[in-house]
């Protein structure tokens, strides 16, 4: 499957590129601690400690409906919400343990909570679901060691799932992490897919369901529908970085801040530049972005992130179109204005450098341009064509947005590269720059005749 090919996305899938950016949410009795989700383990606490903690944690003013009014207020198309991290404690009210938010302090059901309300608000919702839990000594010993508390464990984990996927209707995406350090096998990993899409048939697996050591070996269920990759999930999640699958789904999931994911008391925030460069850049190259927040012990978003977050969001009102339901889009060089995004006949030049020149050449692209706009103001632009250079012309000299400013482009056709720009610089047959560089000469000095070799 291409991803950039949407007539190979199977339709009960279409909504995720349609989507293109959502919300990443990392909450748990951790956000109480104030440095991250993982304080447990990377600060070896007491976990009796930590329990006590947990159980006690109340967040009195977490407020679904708020959360996603600043998910919608971003921009953002669908969520995914930790429902059981590492350190083992339940954001819901499972029947297999009492470690919840239902059963202790809290005494709700957060991911009901949080499905209810970011449904209601037109968003698609998906669920965050940890294999690992480092209170349970199993999760350490491995199957290898303690055949019987691992079945126990497993059996846990399996049965929490079915029941996340059971109790809070339609659930978009789920999202498993903590498979580390055991495989594919050792989590049962195929039977759990059988079950979750028996369940949920629509549903999109990532692929943090453990390795698959034969994988060439390994059944083609096994390797996603669509994709053909050598492990289990129907989308991959490049994460801190914005690296292309090649033949699936893939959505990369980001920090707004340094790189924890919790809440990080006295943290340094990304600015919406910088969201915005990697919202940008995952749409270029065909993929999501989910951008985490981590809400604080009360179940309050900072208002850093929503400062941030609501400047894209002004942004995508004016500029959705070139991000949502695109099609990924490096057709060819643009890495001195910004991104190139592709949808149907159209591309989108998203500008990260705005010179002040009334003019911006395209050289490399081939297209038959219907119609020029600049979208961030619906001015028209003039095209011309100098041999195979497009000029586009009518820019000003100042940029036309705190942000990118966006050029759409109306092609006849699907926009292609002329050969020569295939490939990128230090990529591609380097001859095919030679007669570039021969309409120059050969001379390494500068007004010499033709084919003066300098002497
Ligand atoms: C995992 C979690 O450990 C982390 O707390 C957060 O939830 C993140 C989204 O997912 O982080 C990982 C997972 C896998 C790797 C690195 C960090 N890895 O494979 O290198």
């Amino acid at each position: 499957m291409n991803i950039t090919d949407k007539s190979m996305i199977p339709d009960k899938w279409k909504w995720f590129p349609e989507c293109r950016f959502g919300m990443f949410i990392h909450w748990g009795p951790y956000s109480r601690q104030g440095r991250g989700e993982q304080v447990l383990f990377r600060e070896h606490l007491n976990q009796k400690e930590y329990e006590k903690t947990a159980c006690a944690w109340n967040p009195t003013k977490f407020n679904a409906k708020k959360w996603a009014e600043t998910a919608k207020s971003a921009g953002m198309r669908y969520a995914v919400l930790t429902t059981r991290h590492h350190d083992g404690f339940c954001l819901w009210d499972s029947q297999y343990t009492n470690y919840s938010t239902a059963k202790q302090a809290a005494g709700r059901d957060f991911v009901k909570e949080y499905v209810e309300a970011f449904r209601k608000a037109g968003l698609r919702v998906g669920l965050y679901y940890s294999l690992a839990d480092w209170r349970i000594p199993a999760y350490w010993e491995g199957p290898e060691n303690d055949s019987e508390g691992w079945s126990i464990f497993r059996n846990y984990i399996h049965n929490q799932v079915r029941e996340l996927l059971s109790n809070y209707g339609i659930i978009d995406e789920f999202w498993f992490d903590g498979a580390w350090p055991r495989n594919a096998y050792e989590w049962d990993s195929f039977k759990l897919v059988d079950m979750m899409r028996d369940l949920q048939p629509n549903i999109l697996i990532n692929n943090r369901l453990g390795i698959i050591p034969d994988a060439d070996n390994a059944p083609k269920f096994a390797t996603g529908e669509g994709g053909t990759s050598k492990e289990l999930g129907d989308f991959g999640t490049p994460e801190h970085h914005i690296t292309p699958e090649p033949d699936r789904l893939w959505e990369s999931c980001q920090v707004t801040t340094w790189r924890l994911w919790g809440y990080a008391i006295g943290e340094r925030w990304r600015s919406a530049d910088l969201l915005l460069d990697m919202l940008a850049e995952s749409a270029s190259k065909g993929g999501n972005l989910l951008l985490n927040v981590g809400p604080n012990a009360m179940g309050e978003i900072p208002e850093e992130f929503k400062r941030e977050t609501a400047k894209l969001g002004k942004w995508l009102r004016i500029h959705g179109e070139a991000i949502y339901d695109s099609e990924g889009g490096d057709i060819c060089e643009m890495v001195t204005r910004g991104y190139q995004v592709v949808k149907g006949n159209n591309l989108y030049l998203i500008i990260r450098f705005w010179d002040g020149s009334e003019s911006l050449r395209l050289d490399g692209l081939k297209a038959n341009i219907r119609r020029a706009t600049l979208l961030t103001t619906g001015k028209s632009l003039k095209v011309e064509y100098e041999n195979n250079v497009i000029i586009l012309n009518g820019l000003s000299s100042q940029s036309p947005c705190d942000l990118f400013p966006v050029i759409k482009l109306e092609c006849v056709e699907h926009p292609t590269p002329l050969p020569w720009a295939n490939a990128r610089l230090w990529e591609g047959d380097p001859r095919r720059m030679t007669s570039w560089a021969k309409a120059r000469g050969e001379s390494v000095f500068v007004g010499k005749s033709e084919g003066d070799n300098g002497a």
